[in-house]
């Protein structure tokens, strides 16, 4: 199964087959009192070097998140969305739980691009699909619903089939869905990280979709994170995830050298080019 994404200058293939694909996580002002100001104040060039800086690292689409508390998605969604297209050439991921700030930000985008997220509950299903159909975008299905997120992959699964049948009715090809199986922390619970691989293997073998993970919340609360990280992500790489909203500052190198043992990676040239473009410089 492949899912395309197109700004106006690039398209982005996604499937099992190809590298995997990066989602620069960014430009979200959760936790980032920074990007949150800079946001609240229109100080857009702090955002445009975050694009700049998460594609020259290996990005191939990034997530756009305005959601400081206060301010007007509607409004803002879009400003910065189409700031961000015309800083760099990769498709976008919209990123907010307000359908009205994806609707206007998909109406001035060119291209494809991704709606970040539905979910299996009723108000969502019935908000976010319309809209996702209306302006032929691709969309990410997360696998929870009004009982919050399941903590079995047959139940998850079961919401990721309800997504994909509700999407159907309307028209939306399974292409155009990929299924975000969500990620607890294992600092919570040991058993979290196992939940979510097996919900990929279940999901690459019922319906062959394109899978996304938002790698970083598996490590919360834990030290070194980064370990772990890397860790997990190599390993849903390995059972089908083909997609991932992480910074590809810290995870890049990890990605690179999975595809590489995966057969995805011809003669390692991807792996080389990133490698010699983030060798330090020799001083001479
Ligand atoms: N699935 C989907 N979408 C998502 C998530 C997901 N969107 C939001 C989130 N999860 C992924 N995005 C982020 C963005 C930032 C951080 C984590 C996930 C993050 N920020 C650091 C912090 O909060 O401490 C700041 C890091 C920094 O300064 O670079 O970790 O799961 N579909």
């Amino acid at each position: 199964m492949e899912t395309i994404l197109k700004s106006d200058k690039k398209e982005v293939k996604v499937s099992f087959d190809a590298p995997f694909m990066i989602i620069g996580e960014k430009i979200n002002p959760t936790g980032r009192k920074k990007l949150a100001a800079a946001l609240k104040e229109g100080d857009y060039n702090y955002v445009r070097n975050l694009a700049t800086k998460q594609v020259e690292a290996g990005a191939d689409v990034l997530d756009v998140n305005v959601g400081v508390p206060g301010i007007d998605e509607v409004a803002v969604l879009p400003e910065v969305a189409k700031l961000v297209s015309e800083q760099v050439d990769v498709p976008l991921c919209l990123d907010s739980a307000n359908h009205e700030a994806i609707a206007a930000a998909l109406a001035i985008l060119p291209g494809k691009p991704l709606v970040n997220s539905v979910n299996g509950e009723e108000k969502s299903l019935e908000a976010v699909l319309p809209v996702v159909k209306d302006y032929g975008a691709a969309v990410i299905g997360l696998t929870m619903d009004d009982d919050g997120i399941p903590n079995d992959s047959e139940t998850r699964v079961a919401i990721a089939e309800k997504i994909l049948e509700r999407a159907g009715k309307l028209g939306i090809p399974a292409e155009d869905i990929i299924i975000d199986p969500l990620v607890l922390t294992v600092g919570a619970d040991s058993n979290a990280g196992l939940v979510t691989l097996q919900t990929i293997r279940s999901l690459k073998e019922q319906f062959g979709v394109n899978i996304n993970l938002g790698a970083s919340n598996v490590s919360f609360g834990l030290p070194d994170r980064h370990t772990i990280n890397q860790s997990f992500l190599s390993l849903a790489m390995g059972l089908g995830a083909t997609c991932a909203i992480t910074d590809p500052i810290k995870l890049t190198s990890t990605i690179r050298a999975t595809d590489l043992l995966m057969g995805r990676d011809q003669f390692g040239a991807r792996y080389l080019t990133y490698w010699r473009a983030n060798q330090p410089k020799e001083s001479a």
